[in-house]
């Protein structure tokens, strides 16, 4: 697969985001599928560093999971495992991830996002570049791809098409009964029409800004919605003053070309 078109790229740069369809293929998705059934049923030890976080509901007792599968909210940081890690290193991927970071390109987040049902699981409006202490913002790209149909009804991404133009914003936990670790929102979003539900098959797969304001719903259905997702950085983005202590936590690896001095 090429790197973005030259009708990506304006639809990148001018709304923040743009949707590959059917970029990876069944025999992949079923591979990931089954990794995170095997690690949340116990058949598989959860990779070194990785984080099996469990659902908020489910994790105060106020949820009764269904299944084991159910009562998980996301994995984080697959790094170590090498069934997931294949997700980040897909050259057609890279390919797409190179056209925003330049070549030298370092992943720097690795989940597989799952949203069971019976759950609230609604990721607020948020900025991903909250989360990543070095720039420039659009050397940044993140990418997230469905593992099964996602619609409005079991809590599809939607985005605010455009605001990648804007700064980072202040963001605060939203006064819900039930968030999620670490479910920041940026204060004061407008719930006006500006929201598109990005309505994905299985494999479709968007690469999005960290400047971009994205959330999700609620699942209202008896099923799962899951997906996959990396963040992509260039090896060249510098830190802001006290942001290298991200460089332990996070486990940044060289994902194509090399390692930049001074860099990330
Ligand atoms: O998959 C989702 O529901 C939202 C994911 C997201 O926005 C994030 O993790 O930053």
């Amino acid at each position: 697969m090429p790197p973005f078109t030259p009708e990506e790229r304006s639809h990148y740069e001018a709304h923040g985001f743009v949707v590959r369809p059917a970029f990876f293929d069944e025999a992949a998705l079923a591979a990931w599928r089954e990794r995170f059934a095997a690690i949340v049923e116990g058949r598989v030890e959860p990779a070194p560093q990785m984080t099996v976080m469990r659902d908020v509901m489910v994790a105060r007792g106020v949820v009764s999971p269904r299944s084991a599968a159910a009562a998980i909210q996301k994995l984080q940081d697959f790094h170590e495992d090498p069934e997931l890690w294949s997700y980040p290193m897909h050259p057609a991927l890279l390919d797409a991830v190179e056209s925003v970071t330049g070549p030298d390109v370092k992943c720097i987040h690795t989940m597989l996002i799952n949203k069971p049902p019976d759950v609230d699981g609604r990721h607020p409006i948020h900025q991903d570049l909250l989360y990543f202490p070095f720039r420039p913002a659009d050397r940044i790209v993140g990418t997230w791809t469905a593992l099964e149909r996602c619609t409005k009804e079991n809590g599809c991404l939607v985005v605010l098409p455009g605001t990648h133009r804007g700064k980072l914003l202040p963001h605060e936990l939203p006064g819900w009964e039930h968030v999620n670790a670490a479910y920041f929102g940026v204060a004061g979003v407008d719930a006006g029409a500006s929201r598109v539900h990005l309505e994905m098959e299985p494999g479709d797969t968007v690469f999005f800004s960290p400047l971009l304001l994205h959330g999700s719903g609620r699942n209202r259905t008896d099923g799962f919605r899951r997906a996959i997702s990396a963040h992509f950085a260039s090896a060249a983005c510098r830190y802001l003053p006290g942001g290298e202590a991200a460089r332990e936590r996070r486990h940044y690896r060289v994902v194509r070309g090399a390692e930049v001095a001074g860099g990330l």
